[in-house]
C-alpha cells in the first residue's frame, strides 16, 4: 500500500472504537468499496448555517440563511424562528416515522385470526389494555376484542375531537401540567399535520411557541411508540430474559446467513417463522449449507433479540460492513435507518438486498414487497431467494471478523420487575410488585437509573460516546437500561452478562445483578421500546406519589443521529426527565432556543435537555444532577 492510503484507512479506523469494524474497513480498502467512514473523510467541513439550524427553505424566496450581514430571511424571520421551525419539523419527521410503524402493526392487529399468520400471544396484556381504553371486555371472543382495540388505537392517530387516551398513560399530575401548557396530544396525525403547518411561511413565529408545538407532536410520537411497544408484546410475545450474541463474528460458518434490517416486526416475525419451517431448512442443506443463521441490524435486530434471541450483527454504523464480510445471502430491510448505499455496495458481493416496503423503496435493490394478509407466503418467498443464494457466496470474498460477545436480553417492563420478586414476567397491576426496586434505589444500593439510548453518530467515533457513558456510570452504581444501536453496543461489549457486573459495576451494583440475576445494563428493547421506560418511571412515581421529575433517573443519547431521536429526546423531556446529547442538535443559531431547550423548559416541564460532546463529561453531568435529585427523593420516599 502506499502511504496515502494507509493514512486513508487509519484516518478510517479513528472514527470507530468497533475492532471488528476496523478489520472490516481493511477489507473495504482492499474490495475498493465505499463505506460512510470513507465518505465522511470528503466531508472535512460540514455546513455551518445546517449545523447551526439557520438555514431556512421553507418557502421558494429562500433559502436564506442568518449572518450578520443577513440577521433575518426575506420574510423577516429570525434565527429563533428559523431554528424553532427547524427543531420542530425534526420532531415531526420523528413522530411520523414511530407512529406509522405503530400504525402498521395496528393494521396487523386488526388482521389476527386464531391459527392465521398473526395471533394473539398476550390474550391478558389485550385485555388489559382493551380496558384502559374504555372498552368493554366481558366474555368477548379474543380476536373480537384485538379488532375493536385496532380501531380504538387507529383513532388515536385521527382522532376528530377531544385528545388521545394515551395521555392517560402518564400521572395526574403530568396530564394536568400538559393542558395547562396546551400540549396534550390531539390526535398523532393532527399534531404532525399542525407542525407542518405551524412551520409553513408566514405562520409561527415565536420561539416558546414552536418548542411547545414540537413538544407536543413529540409527545404524539410517545403515543405512537407506546401503541408500538403494547401491541408487538400482544401479537409477539412480551420479552424475558434470553441468552443472544453480538457483533459481526455471528456471521462466521457455513449457514445462509439472512440479515433483517430495520424495524417493524411484523415483516421480521415472519421472516423468523419461515426460516424456522422443516422445508426451508431442507432447502439450506440441499444447496450446501449447514443450515440457517438470522441475525439483526438496527431495531428490527432489538425487537427479533429480545423475543427470541435472534443474534445482534452490528448496529447503525455496521450495515455496510456487514455485507463486505462477503458471508451475507441476504440483507432484508423494511423501514429507517438504511444506507441507501447498500444497493451500490451489494453489487460487488453476492449479497441480495432486498427491500420490501413501498415506503423505502431503493434505486438498485431487489423489491419484493411485504404484505401482511400474505404474510407466511411473502415471506417465504424472501428466505427461499436468499437460501438460494448461498450457491453464489464466493469464498475468496469472506472475511468474517473474530469477535463476538454474549449476553441476555429481553428485559421488558413486566422481566425487569419479575426478576426483582424473583419470578418470569410478572404483571405490574400490583404496585407491592414494584417495592423491590424502589428499595434498591432508595436505599442507595443503586444511585439512579440512566437510560442510554439511541442511534450512532459520525459525529463521533462510533460506539465511543456510548461505550464510555455507559462504563463510567455503572462503574457509579447507576443501572442502565438502554435501547436501540445504544443497546447493541452494549451487548457487542459483554455488558449485558451479569458475569461480567464484578468487573465493570461499583460494588453496589454488582451486588444487585448477583442477587436479582440480572446484568448492569438492561436491554428494553428497539427504539419504540422507550415507551418502555416511560412506563416504569411513571409506575415507580404513581406508586410512591411523587412526580417523574423527583426520581433519580435521567436518559442520554450520546451518539444520535435521526429525527426520531429528537422526537423521543423531546417527549422524555416532556415526561419531566432530564435528557443529556452527546451530540449537539443544530439548535446553536439561536440563543433563546439554546436557553428555552437547556434551560427554561425545566420550569415549564420540570426536566431540560443538557449537551456535553465529552462522554465523561457528560456522564459527570447526569451523575451530579442525579446525585442532587437524591436527597429530596429520599426525604419523600
Ligand atoms: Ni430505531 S434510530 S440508528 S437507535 S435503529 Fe439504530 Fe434504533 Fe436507527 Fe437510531
Ligand atoms: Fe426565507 Fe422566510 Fe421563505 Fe424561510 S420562510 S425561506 S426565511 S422567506
Amino acid at each position: 500500500m502506499e502511504k496515502k492510503d494507509i493514512n486513508v484507512l487509519e484516518q478510517m479506523q479513528n472514527m470507530t472504537i468497533d475492532l471488528n469494524s476496523k478489520v472490516m474497513l481493511e477489507k473495504a480498502e482492499k474490495d475498493g468499496v465505499e463505506t460512510m467512514y470513507k465518505r465522511k473523510l470528503g466531508y472535512k467541513v460540514q455546513c455551518g448555517f445546517g449545523l447551526q439550524g439557520i438555514c431556512c427553505r421553507n418557502c421558494g424566496m429562500g433559502p436564506c440563511r442568518i449572518s450578520a450581514k443577513t440577521p433575518r430571511g426575506l420574510c423577516g424571520a429570525d434565527e429563533h424562528t428559523i431554528v424553532g421551525r427547524n427543531y420542530a419539523r425534526m420532531c415531526a419527521g420523528g413522530a411520523a416515522a414511530h407512529s406509522d410503524h405503530a400504525r402498521d402493526i395496528t393494521h396487523t392487529l386488526a388482521l389476527t385470526t386464531p391459527g392465521g399468520d398473526y395471533q394473539i400471544k398476550e390474550p391478558e396484556k389485550l385485555k388489559d389494555f382493551a380496558q384502559f381504553l374504555g372498552i368493554e371486555v366481558g366474555d368477548k371472543d379474543i380476536y373480537d376484542l384485538a379488532h375493536e382495540v385496532a380501531e380504538e388505537c387507529l383513532m388515536e392517530f385521527g382522532r376528530p375531537f377531544g385528545t388521545s387516551k394515551m395521555m392517560k398513560r402518564a400521572t395526574q399530575a403530568r396530564q394536568d401540567l400538559w393542558k395547562e401548557l396546551g400540549i396534550e396530544v390531539r390526535a398523532i396525525d393532527r399534531e404532525i399535520a399542525t407542525v407542518m403547518h405551524a412551520t409553513h411561511i408566514g405562520c409561527c413565529a415565536d420561539i416558546e411557541s414552536l418548542v411547545l408545538t414540537g413538544m407536543r407532536c413529540s409527545l404524539g410520537d410517545w403515543v405512537g411508540s407506546s401503541i408500538g411497544t403494547i401491541l408487538s408484546d400482544i401479537m409477539f410475545g412480551t420479552p424475558k430474559p434470553v441468552h443472544t450474541e453480538a457483533n459481526l463474528n455471528v456471521l462466521a460458518g457455513n449457514n445462509v446467513n439472512i440479515i433483517l434490517h430495520g424495524h417493524e416486526p411484523t415483516l421480521s416475525e415472519m421472516i423468523v417463522a419461515a426460516s424456522e419451517l422443516p422445508e426451508m431448512q431442507e432447502l439450506a442443506k440441499e444447496v450446501g449449507a449447514d443450515g440457517i443463521t438470522l441475525s439483526g441490524i438496527c431495531c428490527t435486530g432489538n425487537e427479533l433479540t429480545m423475543r427470541h434471541g435472534i443474534k445482534i450483527a452490528g448496529d447503525f454504523h455496521q450495515q455496510e460492513l456487514a455485507i463486505i464480510t462477503g458471508s451475507v445471502e441476504a440483507m432484508i430491510v423494511d423501514v429507517q435507518c438504511i444506507f441507501p448505499s447498500l444497493a451500490e455496495l451489494s453489487t460487488h458481493y453476492h449479497t441480495k438486498f432486498i427491500t420490501t416496503s413501498p415506503k423505502a423503496r431503493i434505486t438498485g435493490s431487489q423489491y419484493m414487497e411485504f404484505h401482511e394478509d400474505t404474510a407466511m407466503e411473502d415471506a417465504k418467498t424472501i428466505v427461499r431467494e436468499a437460501i438460494m443464494n448461498f450457491k453464489n457466496r464466493d469464498a475468496s470474498k469472506v472475511l468474517v471478523p473474530d469477535l463476538k460477545s454474549e449476553g441476555v436480553v429481553g428485559f421488558s417492563e413486566n422481566a425487569i420487575v419479575g426478576k426483582l420478586n424473583n419470578v418470569v414476567n410478572t404483571q405490574i397491576d400490583d404496585m407491592d410488585t414494584l417495592k423491590p426496586l424502589i428499595d434498591v434505589l432508595a436505599s442507595g444500593v443503586i444511585r439512579g437509573v440512566v437510560g442510554v439510548v439511541g442511534c450512532n453518530n459520525a459525529k463521533t467515533p462510533s460506539n465511543y460516546n456510548h461505550l464510555t457513558l455507559i462504563k463510567e456510570l455503572i462503574k457509579n452504581d447507576f443501572l442502565v437500561v438502554t435501547t436501540g444501536c445504544g443497546a447493541s453496543v452494549a451487548a457487542k461489549n459483554g455488558l449485558m452478562l451479569k458475569e461480567n457486573a464484578k468487573k465493570y459495576a461499583g460494588k453496589g451494583l454488582a451486588t444487585v445483578c448477583e442477587l436479582v440475576d440480572i446484568p448492569p445494563v438492561l436491554h428494553l428493547g428497539s427504539c419504540v421500546d422507550n415507551s418502555r421506560i416511560i412506563n416504569i418511571c411513571t409506575l415507580v412515581a404513581q406508586s410512591l406519589g411523587m412526580e417523574v421529575p423527583d426520581l433519580p433517573v435521567a436518559g442520554s443519547a450520546p451518539e444520535w443521529m435521526s429525527e426520531k431521536a429528537i422526537a423521543i429526546g423531546t417527549y422524555v423531556v416532556a415526561n419531566g426527565i432530564d435528557t443529556y446529547l452527546g451530540v449537539m442538535p443544530p439548535v446553536t443559531g439561536s440563543s433563546r432556543a439554546v436557553e428555552i431547550l437547556c434551560g427554561e423548559l425545566k420550569d415549564k416541564v420540570g426536566a431540560c435537555f443538557h449537551v456535553n460532546e465529552d462522554a465523561i463529561e457528560l456522564a459527570k453531568m447526569i451523575m451530579d444532577d442525579i446525585e442532587a435529585k437524591r436527597p429530596h427523593f429520599e426525604e419523600l420516599y
